[in-house]
Protein backbone atom coordinates (compact mmCIF):
# COMPACT_ATOMS: atom_id res chain seq x y z
CA UNK A 1 0.00 0.00 0.00
CA UNK A 2 1.53 3.52 -1.33
CA UNK A 3 1.28 6.75 1.79
CA UNK A 4 -1.27 8.00 -0.53
CA UNK A 5 -3.38 5.01 -0.08
CA UNK A 6 -2.47 4.37 3.70
CA UNK A 7 -4.13 8.02 4.19
CA UNK A 8 -7.13 7.94 2.09
CA UNK A 9 -8.08 4.39 3.51
CA UNK A 10 -8.19 5.85 6.64
CA UNK A 11 -9.26 9.52 5.53
CA UNK A 12 -6.24 10.72 7.64
CA UNK A 13 -5.95 14.12 5.73
CA UNK A 14 -9.74 14.93 6.63
CA UNK A 15 -9.61 13.47 9.89
CA UNK A 16 -6.62 15.78 10.70
CA UNK A 17 -7.70 18.72 9.27
CA UNK A 18 -11.16 18.73 11.26
CA UNK A 19 -8.49 18.39 14.54
CA UNK A 20 -7.14 21.23 13.84
CA UNK A 21 -9.94 23.48 12.86
CA UNK A 22 -11.16 22.29 16.08
CA UNK A 23 -8.34 23.23 18.08
CA UNK A 24 -8.55 26.69 16.30
CA UNK A 25 -12.36 27.12 17.08
CA UNK A 26 -11.69 26.20 21.03
CA UNK A 27 -8.49 28.55 20.65
CA UNK A 28 -6.74 26.06 23.32
CA UNK A 29 -3.35 26.97 25.18
CA UNK A 30 -2.38 23.51 24.13
CA UNK A 31 -3.26 22.50 20.76
CA UNK A 32 -1.43 19.25 20.46
CA UNK A 33 -2.87 17.61 23.40
CA UNK A 34 -6.31 19.71 22.37
CA UNK A 35 -5.52 17.38 18.52
CA UNK A 36 -4.73 14.23 20.57
CA UNK A 37 -7.60 14.14 22.67
CA UNK A 38 -10.18 15.25 20.35
CA UNK A 39 -8.82 12.79 17.65
CA UNK A 40 -9.39 9.83 20.29
CA UNK A 41 -13.13 10.71 20.67
CA UNK A 42 -13.93 9.98 17.64
CA UNK A 43 -12.57 6.51 17.78
CA UNK A 44 -15.16 4.23 18.76
CA UNK A 45 -14.15 2.25 22.08
CA UNK A 46 -13.93 -1.33 21.64
CA UNK A 47 -13.81 -4.18 23.83
CA UNK A 48 -10.09 -5.76 23.46
CA UNK A 49 -9.24 -8.06 25.66
CA UNK A 50 -10.41 -9.10 29.04
CA UNK A 51 -8.02 -10.41 31.34
CA UNK A 52 -8.79 -12.29 35.13
CA UNK A 53 -6.58 -13.19 37.72
CA UNK A 54 -7.09 -14.62 41.26
CA UNK A 55 -6.36 -12.51 44.40
CA UNK A 56 -7.29 -12.77 47.29
CA UNK A 57 -10.65 -10.98 49.83
CA UNK A 58 -10.42 -9.21 52.99
CA UNK A 59 -10.50 -12.49 54.60
CA UNK A 60 -7.57 -13.77 52.88
CA UNK A 61 -10.00 -16.21 50.43
CA UNK A 62 -9.36 -16.09 46.83
CA UNK A 63 -11.71 -13.80 44.68
CA UNK A 64 -11.87 -12.95 40.96
CA UNK A 65 -9.83 -9.61 39.49
CA UNK A 66 -10.19 -8.53 35.81
CA UNK A 67 -8.50 -6.00 33.51
CA UNK A 68 -11.02 -5.17 30.94
CA UNK A 69 -9.07 -3.48 28.19
CA UNK A 70 -10.53 -1.34 25.42
CA UNK A 71 -8.54 0.25 22.69
CA UNK A 72 -8.56 3.47 25.06
CA UNK A 73 -7.65 1.96 28.24
CA UNK A 74 -7.71 -0.97 30.85
CA UNK A 75 -10.60 -0.86 33.48
CA UNK A 76 -9.98 -3.01 36.81
CA UNK A 77 -13.02 -4.36 39.01
CA UNK A 78 -13.09 -7.08 41.85
CA UNK A 79 -16.15 -9.36 43.34
CA UNK A 80 -16.49 -9.63 46.76
CA UNK A 81 -17.48 -13.12 48.54
CA UNK A 82 -19.71 -13.46 51.75
CA UNK A 83 -20.63 -16.06 54.85
CA UNK A 84 -24.37 -16.55 53.76
CA UNK A 85 -24.62 -18.36 50.63
CA UNK A 86 -28.50 -20.02 49.47
CA UNK A 87 -29.80 -22.25 46.52
CA UNK A 88 -31.22 -19.11 45.24
CA UNK A 89 -28.67 -16.97 44.28
CA UNK A 90 -26.07 -16.99 41.30
CA UNK A 91 -23.27 -19.95 41.76
CA UNK A 92 -19.87 -18.48 43.49
CA UNK A 93 -17.41 -20.95 41.38
CA UNK A 94 -14.76 -22.39 43.73
CA UNK A 95 -11.84 -25.17 42.71
CA UNK A 96 -12.88 -27.13 45.19
CA UNK A 97 -9.62 -29.03 45.39
CA UNK A 98 -8.51 -29.25 49.21
CA UNK A 99 -5.19 -28.83 48.80
CA UNK A 100 -5.30 -24.93 47.19
CA UNK A 101 -6.53 -22.72 49.42
CA UNK A 102 -8.66 -24.98 50.83
CA UNK A 103 -10.49 -25.58 48.08
CA UNK A 104 -11.78 -22.10 47.68
CA UNK A 105 -9.74 -21.44 45.14
CA UNK A 106 -11.56 -19.48 41.51
CA UNK A 107 -8.74 -20.80 39.21
CA UNK A 108 -11.39 -21.93 36.81
CA UNK A 109 -13.66 -18.82 37.10
CA UNK A 110 -10.71 -17.21 35.85
CA UNK A 111 -9.87 -19.63 32.79
CA UNK A 112 -13.52 -18.90 32.22
CA UNK A 113 -13.14 -15.51 31.96
CA UNK A 114 -9.83 -15.39 29.94
CA UNK A 115 -10.60 -18.11 27.30
CA UNK A 116 -14.50 -18.44 27.08
CA UNK A 117 -15.65 -14.69 28.22
CA UNK A 118 -12.99 -12.56 26.67
CA UNK A 119 -13.31 -14.33 22.89
CA UNK A 120 -16.95 -13.57 23.40
CA UNK A 121 -16.88 -9.86 24.08
CA UNK A 122 -13.97 -8.82 21.99
CA UNK A 123 -14.71 -5.85 19.45
CA UNK A 124 -18.24 -5.44 21.98
CA UNK A 125 -18.86 -1.48 22.72
CA UNK A 126 -18.27 -1.38 26.53
CA UNK A 127 -21.32 1.76 27.12
CA UNK A 128 -23.90 -1.49 26.18
CA UNK A 129 -23.99 -2.56 28.93
CA UNK A 130 -26.69 -4.74 28.42
CA UNK A 131 -25.64 -6.36 25.44
CA UNK A 132 -22.34 -7.49 26.98
CA UNK A 133 -24.09 -8.92 30.21
CA UNK A 134 -26.63 -10.74 27.65
CA UNK A 135 -23.39 -12.26 26.15
CA UNK A 136 -22.40 -13.81 29.13
CA UNK A 137 -25.62 -15.02 30.41
CA UNK A 138 -25.82 -16.53 26.74
CA UNK A 139 -22.55 -17.76 27.10
CA UNK A 140 -23.13 -19.89 30.58
CA UNK A 141 -26.93 -21.32 29.45
CA UNK A 142 -27.29 -21.57 32.93
CA UNK A 143 -29.91 -20.19 34.94
CA UNK A 144 -27.83 -18.85 38.17
CA UNK A 145 -24.77 -18.87 36.28
CA UNK A 146 -23.03 -22.09 37.58
CA UNK A 147 -21.14 -23.00 34.67
CA UNK A 148 -18.99 -19.81 34.06
CA UNK A 149 -19.57 -18.79 37.50
CA UNK A 150 -21.05 -15.40 38.97
CA UNK A 151 -17.75 -14.44 40.55
CA UNK A 152 -16.41 -14.28 36.61
CA UNK A 153 -19.42 -12.53 35.01
CA UNK A 154 -19.43 -9.87 38.08
CA UNK A 155 -16.41 -8.90 37.34
CA UNK A 156 -16.23 -8.45 33.96
CA UNK A 157 -19.77 -6.83 34.12
CA UNK A 158 -18.24 -4.45 36.76
CA UNK A 159 -15.69 -3.56 34.92
CA UNK A 160 -17.33 -2.77 31.35
CA UNK A 161 -19.41 -0.53 33.00
CA UNK A 162 -16.20 1.44 34.05
CA UNK A 163 -15.00 1.12 30.75
CA UNK A 164 -18.67 2.43 29.39
CA UNK A 165 -18.81 5.29 32.13
CA UNK A 166 -15.03 6.37 30.65
CA UNK A 167 -16.03 6.26 27.25
CA UNK A 168 -19.29 8.19 27.72
CA UNK A 169 -16.68 10.88 29.83
CA UNK A 170 -19.10 11.00 32.81
CA UNK A 171 -18.54 9.81 36.11
CA UNK A 172 -19.32 5.99 36.69
CA UNK A 173 -22.35 7.04 38.77
CA UNK A 174 -24.01 9.01 36.26
CA UNK A 175 -23.55 6.17 33.58
CA UNK A 176 -25.17 4.19 36.53
CA UNK A 177 -27.99 6.18 36.25
CA UNK A 178 -27.95 6.60 32.66
CA UNK A 179 -28.39 2.26 32.50
CA UNK A 180 -31.73 3.09 35.48
CA UNK A 181 -33.06 5.96 33.01
CA UNK A 182 -33.12 8.13 35.66
CA UNK A 183 -30.97 11.30 36.39
CA UNK A 184 -31.26 12.18 40.40
CA UNK A 185 -28.15 11.04 41.84
CA UNK A 186 -28.47 10.92 45.75
CA UNK A 187 -25.85 10.44 48.53
CA UNK A 188 -27.13 7.45 50.74
CA UNK A 189 -27.10 7.06 54.19
CA UNK A 190 -24.73 5.35 55.53
CA UNK A 191 -25.10 2.44 58.15
CA UNK A 192 -21.89 2.07 59.49
CA UNK A 193 -21.09 -1.96 61.42
CA UNK A 194 -20.06 -0.80 65.32
CA UNK A 195 -20.39 -4.32 67.03
CA UNK A 196 -20.21 -7.41 65.22
CA UNK A 197 -21.05 -10.71 66.45
CA UNK A 198 -22.75 -14.10 64.92
CA UNK A 199 -20.91 -15.86 62.16
CA UNK A 200 -18.98 -12.05 61.72
CA UNK A 201 -17.15 -12.60 65.25
CA UNK A 202 -15.71 -14.74 67.80
CA UNK A 203 -17.47 -13.25 70.96
CA UNK A 204 -21.08 -14.84 72.29
CA UNK A 205 -23.06 -12.18 70.69
CA UNK A 206 -26.05 -13.95 68.27
CA UNK A 207 -27.09 -10.82 66.16
CA UNK A 208 -24.40 -10.57 63.18
CA UNK A 209 -24.34 -6.54 62.90
CA UNK A 210 -25.20 -3.65 64.96
CA UNK A 211 -25.37 -0.57 62.84
CA UNK A 212 -25.43 3.72 63.26
CA UNK A 213 -27.03 5.53 60.74
CA UNK A 214 -26.55 9.40 60.30
CA UNK A 215 -29.94 10.00 59.75
CA UNK A 216 -29.30 13.91 61.28
CA UNK A 217 -26.50 14.53 59.21
CA UNK A 218 -26.99 17.12 56.27
CA UNK A 219 -24.58 16.03 54.01
CA UNK A 220 -22.29 12.76 53.34
CA UNK A 221 -19.36 14.05 54.74
CA UNK A 222 -20.83 15.22 58.27
CA UNK A 223 -22.24 11.78 58.16
CA UNK A 224 -19.07 10.24 58.30
CA UNK A 225 -17.43 12.06 60.68
CA UNK A 226 -20.93 11.30 62.94
CA UNK A 227 -20.55 7.91 62.46
CA UNK A 228 -16.67 7.81 63.20
CA UNK A 229 -16.64 9.69 66.32
CA UNK A 230 -19.21 7.54 67.41
CA UNK A 231 -17.06 4.56 66.87
CA UNK A 232 -14.40 6.26 68.82
CA UNK A 233 -16.87 6.25 71.74
CA UNK A 234 -18.06 3.07 71.73
CA UNK A 235 -14.23 1.95 72.07
CA UNK A 236 -13.67 3.94 75.14
CA UNK A 237 -17.21 2.41 76.49
CA UNK A 238 -16.28 -0.71 75.75
CA UNK A 239 -13.03 -0.74 76.95
CA UNK A 240 -13.95 0.86 80.21
CA UNK A 241 -16.51 -1.85 80.68
CA UNK A 242 -14.48 -5.03 79.35
CA UNK A 243 -10.94 -3.73 78.80
CA UNK A 244 -9.25 -3.43 75.95
CA UNK A 245 -9.58 -6.85 74.97
CA UNK A 246 -13.08 -6.73 73.93
CA UNK A 247 -12.28 -3.84 71.63
CA UNK A 248 -11.33 -6.88 68.97
CA UNK A 249 -12.98 -6.45 65.58
CA UNK A 250 -15.07 -8.68 63.59
CA UNK A 251 -14.53 -9.23 59.96
CA UNK A 252 -16.35 -5.96 58.69
CA UNK A 253 -14.50 -3.98 61.67
CA UNK A 254 -17.83 -3.97 64.56
CA UNK A 255 -15.87 -4.23 67.64
CA UNK A 256 -16.60 -7.31 69.40
CA UNK A 257 -17.16 -7.50 73.14
CA UNK A 258 -17.85 -10.50 74.60
CA UNK A 259 -21.77 -9.31 75.48
CA UNK A 260 -24.20 -11.60 76.41
CA UNK A 261 -27.64 -9.66 74.91
CA UNK A 262 -28.81 -7.49 72.51
CA UNK A 263 -29.68 -5.34 74.83
CA UNK A 264 -26.35 -5.28 76.58
CA UNK A 265 -24.77 -4.66 73.33
CA UNK A 266 -27.21 -1.88 72.27
CA UNK A 267 -26.85 -0.13 75.73
CA UNK A 268 -23.07 0.46 74.64
CA UNK A 269 -24.10 1.64 71.13
CA UNK A 270 -27.11 3.81 72.74
CA UNK A 271 -24.37 5.08 75.03
CA UNK A 272 -22.16 5.85 72.63
CA UNK A 273 -23.90 8.25 70.75
CA UNK A 274 -24.52 10.07 73.63
CA UNK A 275 -20.99 10.58 74.54
CA UNK A 276 -20.53 11.50 71.09
CA UNK A 277 -23.57 14.00 71.32
CA UNK A 278 -25.60 12.26 68.23
CA UNK A 279 -28.84 11.66 70.29
CA UNK A 280 -31.58 11.72 67.74
CA UNK A 281 -29.34 12.49 65.04
CA UNK A 282 -27.85 9.09 64.86
CA UNK A 283 -30.54 6.08 64.69
CA UNK A 284 -29.68 2.25 64.76
CA UNK A 285 -30.53 -0.87 62.64
CA UNK A 286 -29.56 -4.62 62.94
CA UNK A 287 -28.53 -7.22 60.74
CA UNK A 288 -29.97 -10.15 62.82
CA UNK A 289 -29.44 -12.87 60.41
CA UNK A 290 -31.78 -15.02 62.43
CA UNK A 291 -31.08 -18.03 59.63
CA UNK A 292 -27.56 -18.44 62.01
CA UNK A 293 -29.49 -19.83 65.01
CA UNK A 294 -32.76 -21.21 64.07
CA UNK A 295 -33.26 -24.70 65.37
CA UNK A 296 -36.31 -26.20 64.13
CA UNK A 297 -38.80 -23.42 64.76
CA UNK A 298 -36.91 -22.19 67.61
CA UNK A 299 -33.99 -19.46 68.07
CA UNK A 300 -30.84 -20.55 70.29
CA UNK A 301 -29.14 -17.06 71.17
CA UNK A 302 -26.94 -18.35 73.03
CA UNK A 303 -26.16 -21.20 69.83
CA UNK A 304 -22.19 -19.58 69.78
CA UNK A 305 -21.25 -20.44 73.76
CA UNK A 306 -20.30 -24.10 74.59
CA UNK A 307 -21.48 -24.10 78.16
CA UNK A 308 -25.24 -22.47 77.59
CA UNK A 309 -26.00 -23.54 73.60
CA UNK A 310 -29.04 -25.96 73.34
CA UNK A 311 -30.48 -24.64 76.72
CA UNK A 312 -32.09 -21.42 76.43
CA UNK A 313 -34.39 -20.72 73.01
CA UNK A 314 -36.72 -18.08 72.00
CA UNK A 315 -39.74 -19.19 69.99
CA UNK A 316 -40.54 -16.82 67.37
CA UNK A 317 -43.39 -15.21 69.02
CA UNK A 318 -40.59 -14.51 71.61
CA UNK A 319 -38.67 -12.84 69.32
CA UNK A 320 -41.62 -10.59 68.12
CA UNK A 321 -41.82 -9.39 71.67
CA UNK A 322 -38.11 -9.18 72.01
CA UNK A 323 -37.72 -6.95 68.91
CA UNK A 324 -40.87 -4.69 70.19
CA UNK A 325 -39.25 -4.37 73.61
CA UNK A 326 -35.72 -3.49 72.03
CA UNK A 327 -37.50 -1.00 69.05
CA UNK A 328 -39.31 1.02 71.86
CA UNK A 329 -36.16 1.27 74.41
CA UNK A 330 -33.64 2.14 71.78
CA UNK A 331 -33.52 4.35 68.75
CA UNK A 332 -34.02 1.23 65.94
CA UNK A 333 -35.46 1.73 63.15
CA UNK A 334 -34.31 -1.69 60.92
CA UNK A 335 -34.30 -5.06 61.49
CA UNK A 336 -31.94 -7.18 58.50
CA UNK A 337 -33.21 -10.91 58.47
CA UNK A 338 -35.41 -11.09 62.40
CA UNK A 339 -36.62 -14.58 61.36
CA UNK A 340 -34.73 -17.58 59.78
CA UNK A 341 -35.11 -17.28 56.13
CA UNK A 342 -37.74 -20.09 55.61
CA UNK A 343 -39.77 -18.37 58.48
CA UNK A 344 -41.85 -16.32 56.16
CA UNK A 345 -45.24 -16.37 58.68
CA UNK A 346 -43.20 -14.76 61.40
CA UNK A 347 -41.35 -12.10 59.44
CA UNK A 348 -44.60 -11.03 57.65
CA UNK A 349 -46.28 -10.90 60.95
CA UNK A 350 -43.28 -8.80 62.70
CA UNK A 351 -43.43 -6.54 59.30
CA UNK A 352 -47.26 -6.04 59.40
CA UNK A 353 -46.38 -4.07 62.97
CA UNK A 354 -45.03 -1.38 61.25
CA UNK A 355 -42.63 -0.81 63.72
CA UNK A 356 -39.75 -0.48 61.75
CA UNK A 357 -38.34 -0.94 58.74
CA UNK A 358 -37.58 -4.80 57.71
CA UNK A 359 -35.16 -5.69 55.53
CA UNK A 360 -34.85 -8.88 53.51
CA UNK A 361 -31.36 -10.58 53.14
CA UNK A 362 -30.87 -13.78 53.65
CA UNK A 363 -34.94 -14.08 52.95
CA UNK A 364 -34.75 -12.71 49.63
CA UNK A 365 -30.85 -13.78 48.65
CA UNK A 366 -31.37 -10.69 45.88
CA UNK A 367 -33.18 -13.40 44.05
CA UNK A 368 -36.07 -12.08 41.62
CA UNK A 369 -38.79 -14.66 42.11
CA UNK A 370 -38.40 -14.38 46.18
CA UNK A 371 -38.76 -10.91 45.86
CA UNK A 372 -41.72 -10.94 43.97
CA UNK A 373 -43.23 -13.62 46.68
CA UNK A 374 -41.78 -10.97 49.57
CA UNK A 375 -43.81 -8.23 47.59
CA UNK A 376 -46.85 -10.28 46.96
CA UNK A 377 -47.10 -11.40 50.58
CA UNK A 378 -46.10 -8.11 52.36
CA UNK A 379 -43.16 -10.02 54.26
CA UNK A 380 -40.44 -7.05 54.32
CA UNK A 381 -40.09 -3.83 53.08
CA UNK A 382 -36.55 -3.54 52.30
CA UNK A 383 -34.19 -5.35 49.80
CA UNK A 384 -30.63 -5.95 50.80
CA UNK A 385 -28.86 -5.63 47.81
CA UNK A 386 -26.02 -8.08 47.51
CA UNK A 387 -24.41 -7.52 43.40
CA UNK A 388 -22.73 -10.73 43.48
CA UNK A 389 -25.73 -13.06 44.68
CA UNK A 390 -27.41 -11.08 41.26
CA UNK A 391 -24.35 -11.66 38.96
CA UNK A 392 -24.70 -8.88 36.19
CA UNK A 393 -24.90 -4.96 36.43
CA UNK A 394 -28.11 -4.84 34.42
CA UNK A 395 -29.76 -7.61 36.59
CA UNK A 396 -28.73 -5.58 39.80
CA UNK A 397 -30.43 -2.93 38.07
CA UNK A 398 -33.74 -4.30 37.22
CA UNK A 399 -33.92 -5.85 40.84
CA UNK A 400 -33.44 -2.75 42.49
CA UNK A 401 -36.38 -1.21 40.15
CA UNK A 402 -38.54 -4.17 41.06
CA UNK A 403 -38.07 -3.47 44.83
CA UNK A 404 -38.77 0.36 44.37
CA UNK A 405 -41.72 0.19 42.46
CA UNK A 406 -42.54 -2.21 45.29
CA UNK A 407 -41.88 1.19 47.09
CA UNK A 408 -39.49 -0.59 49.38
CA UNK A 409 -37.00 0.73 50.97
CA UNK A 410 -32.72 -1.03 49.51
CA UNK A 411 -30.16 -1.12 51.01
CA UNK A 412 -26.69 -1.68 48.97
CA UNK A 413 -24.69 -4.11 50.75
CA UNK A 414 -21.13 -4.97 51.06
CA UNK A 415 -19.88 -8.64 51.75
CA UNK A 416 -18.02 -9.76 54.92
CA UNK A 417 -15.40 -10.88 52.23
CA UNK A 418 -14.29 -7.30 50.17
CA UNK A 419 -12.21 -6.26 48.06
CA UNK A 420 -11.29 -2.50 47.83
CA UNK A 421 -13.31 -2.31 44.54
CA UNK A 422 -15.43 0.85 45.59
CA UNK A 423 -18.44 0.33 42.88
CA UNK A 424 -21.02 0.00 45.16
CA UNK A 425 -20.55 3.26 46.51
CA UNK A 426 -21.76 4.65 42.95
CA UNK A 427 -24.06 2.21 42.34
CA UNK A 428 -25.65 3.11 45.52
CA UNK A 429 -25.47 7.19 44.13
CA UNK A 430 -26.64 6.47 40.90
CA UNK A 431 -29.73 4.39 41.49
CA UNK A 432 -30.27 6.73 44.38
CA UNK A 433 -31.50 4.11 46.95
CA UNK A 434 -30.46 5.85 49.93
CA UNK A 435 -29.02 3.44 52.06
CA UNK A 436 -25.93 1.27 52.34
CA UNK A 437 -23.95 -0.62 54.05
CA UNK A 438 -20.26 -1.42 53.78
CA UNK A 439 -19.23 -2.10 57.56
CA UNK A 440 -17.02 -0.14 60.04
CA UNK A 441 -15.78 3.18 59.59
CA UNK A 442 -12.32 1.54 59.80
CA UNK A 443 -10.44 -1.09 57.57
CA UNK A 444 -9.42 -0.32 53.96
CA UNK A 445 -12.00 -2.24 52.19
CA UNK A 446 -14.76 -0.92 54.24
CA UNK A 447 -13.31 2.84 53.71
CA UNK A 448 -12.65 2.24 50.07
CA UNK A 449 -16.19 2.72 49.68
CA UNK A 450 -17.17 5.10 52.31
CA UNK A 451 -14.58 7.18 50.77
CA UNK A 452 -15.76 6.94 47.47
CA UNK A 453 -18.90 8.59 48.57
CA UNK A 454 -16.70 11.50 50.11
CA UNK A 455 -15.17 12.23 46.41
CA UNK A 456 -18.65 11.82 44.99
CA UNK A 457 -20.14 14.41 46.91
CA UNK A 458 -17.33 16.73 46.72
CA UNK A 459 -17.73 16.46 42.91
CA UNK A 460 -21.28 17.10 42.95
CA UNK A 461 -20.93 20.24 45.03
CA UNK A 462 -23.79 22.28 45.60
CA UNK A 463 -26.08 19.76 43.11
CA UNK A 464 -25.47 17.07 45.84
CA UNK A 465 -28.39 16.01 48.12
CA UNK A 466 -27.34 13.49 51.14
CA UNK A 467 -30.69 11.36 51.69
CA UNK A 468 -30.63 12.05 55.42
CA UNK A 469 -33.90 11.65 56.83
CA UNK A 470 -35.19 10.53 53.74
CA UNK A 471 -32.88 7.62 53.77
CA UNK A 472 -35.97 5.08 53.28
CA UNK A 473 -36.18 6.92 49.60
C1 LIG B 1 -24.93 -9.64 55.60
C2 LIG B 1 -23.55 -9.64 54.98
C3 LIG B 1 -22.83 -8.31 55.06
P1 LIG B 1 -22.15 -11.78 54.56
O1 LIG B 1 -25.37 -10.64 56.16
O2 LIG B 1 -25.66 -8.66 55.50
O3 LIG B 1 -22.63 -7.86 56.35
O4 LIG B 1 -22.78 -10.65 55.51
O5 LIG B 1 -21.35 -11.07 53.54
O6 LIG B 1 -21.33 -12.63 55.48
O7 LIG B 1 -23.29 -12.54 53.97
MG1 LIG C 1 -27.45 -9.79 56.35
Amino acid sequence: MSVQEYLDKHMLSRKLEDAVNAAVRAKTPDPVLFISNHMKKSVQSVITKVKARQILDSRGIPTVEVDLHTNKGVFRASVPSGDSSGMYEAVELRDGDKGVYLGNGVAKAVKNINDKISEALVGMDPTLQSQIDQAMIDLDKTEKKGELGANAILAVSIAACKAGAAEKEVPLYRHIADLYGKVSPMLPVPAFTVISGGKHAGNNLAIQEIMILPTGANRFVEALQMGTETYHHLKAVITEKYGTHDCNVGESGGFAPNVSSFREALDLVKEAIRRAGYTDKIQIALDVAATNFCIGTRYDLDFKSPQKSGQNFLSAEDMVELYRELCNDFPIVSIEDPFDKEDWEHIKRFSSTGICQVVGDDLLMSNVKRIERAILEYACNALLLKINQVGTVTEVIEVVKQAKEAHWGVVTSHRCGETIDSFIADLSVGLSVGQIKAGAPCRGERLEKYIQLLRIEEELGDQAVYCGVDWKQ
